[in-house]
């Protein structure tokens, strides 16, 4: 494998409006400031996206301490360096506490960029197989019930292989009840980013009847210790999403019993190397995982779907089509949906489709440029 040099990083500013409102426990969204990495190496590009919120709600990462711990701590320990393989960067900034989405933001970059200079798909260069991968949709919370189940309706007869409704206490068990009373048998799960505390056990047993395949991280987000005491209350499994942000947490939360599923996003994990040192704990320990999303462009929702093509991701993933957040994603093609309830797995170089810069430069707000010194 030739080595590459790094010889130029661009942060591109977006400003992208979702087509829809999405609410869940943290409240709505309807649009994301999303900031891409263009990672120049060997005269080849590298593409990937930071995926902080510009409020402090899912991570305590937002897009302006992100972008301030790139610009201050972390590209200087890359911009200048040969990579001969994209794991070792998660090595030049071990002395980098946390910061997870800055990291991954670059890592990703640098995994692609690899890939495509060794004219390979990213997929294949993380060890991925598969060729398409089961896709499931995530639905915000609505006004009402009628709204939800006319939502579900559309993606249920798109094909996605899973639903998973938001939840919040007041937003629970009367839908889920109504989406299982008008849908019947479909594969349906919740997630209530951390909305519920222990006292809520009783209530959110009451999910139990519904045969959900899980219930995604109820209690508070820095938790696995409550979690292990609500899991034997409920017969619904508990998958953890924020609590989960290295190999060693997942190690733990399984050693307390904490959770039986893990939501693997490589931007909470710090990037793809992280994520498959996850995918191989999962793997060896029985535990099913699956990739979440975070509301991503093309860019990071093409990531995410080579992740996983990796076998150990074994339930669908929050990898929707592009349409269903964006009228325009920032990639050509589109990521669309199969009728089978699968996306496929690019083959291309790299990320394996082509980034349309036309649409970049609608929603771009400003670049900023670094070059080694
Ligand atoms: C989850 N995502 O699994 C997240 C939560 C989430 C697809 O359900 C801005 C940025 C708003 C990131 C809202 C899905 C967000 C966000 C929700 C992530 O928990
Ligand atoms: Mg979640």
């Amino acid at each position: 494998m030739t080595a590459l040099t790094i010889e130029r990083v661009d942060l591109l500013h977006l400003s992208m409006q979702l087509r829809e409102r999405f609410v869940t426990s943290f409240g709505p969204q309807q649009q994301r400031d999303i900031v891409l990495v263009r990672l120049y190496a060997g005269g080849i590009e590298g593409w990937g996206e930071l995926v902080a919120g510009r409020e402090p709600v899912y991570s305590e990462e937002t897009v302006v301490t992100a972008t301030a711990m790139l610009r201050h701590h972390l590209l200087g320990l890359v911009l200048g360096r040969t990579v001969e393989d994209p794991r070792q960067v998660d090595r030049w900034w071990r002395h980098v506490r946390g910061n997870h989405m800055a990291k991954a933001a670059v890592e990703m970059a640098v995994w692609d960029v690899w890939a495509r200079a060794a004219g390979q798909s990213l997929a294949h260069a993380l060890g991925g197989s598969k060729t398409s991968v089961a896709s499931g949709v995530s639905v915000g919370i609505q006004d009402d019930t009628a709204a939800l189940l006319d939502r579900v309706a559309g993606y249920v007869a798109q094909g996605y292989a899973r639903i998973k409704l938001k939840i919040a206490p007041g937003n629970d068990v009367g839908l889920v009840a109504a989406v299982r009373e008008r849908f019947g048998d479909i594969e349906l799960m919740v997630d209530a980013n951390s909305a519920y505390t222990l006292d809520d056990a009783q209530h959110l047993a009451a999910l139990d009847e519904f045969d959900l395949m899980m219930i995604e991280q109820p209690l508070e987000h820095d938790d696995i210790i409550d979690h292990a005491t609500l899991a034997p209350e409920l017969r619904t499994p508990i998958c953890l999403d924020e609590s989960i942000r290295t190999p060693g947490d997942a190690r733990r939360a399984h050693q307390l019993g904490a959770c039986r599923i893990i939501n693997c996003k490589p931007g909470r994990m710090g990037g793809h190397t992280a994520s498959l040192a996850l995918h191989d704990w999962c793997t060896a320990a029985g535990m099913p995982l699956w990739v979440g999303g975070m509301l991503e462009s093309g860019v990071g929702r093409l990531h995410n779907i080579a992740l996983a093509s990796l076998d150990g991701f074994t339930l669908p993933g929050d990898t929707s089509a592009s349409d269903r957040y964006w009228t325009a994603d920032i990639i050509a093609p589109e990521v669309r949906l199969s009728p089978d309830g699968t996306v496929p797995v690019p083959t291309g170089p790299g990320l394996g489709h082509a980034i349309d810069h036309d649409r970049i430069q609608s929603v771009l707000e400003h670049t900023e440029t670094f070059t080694a010194a």
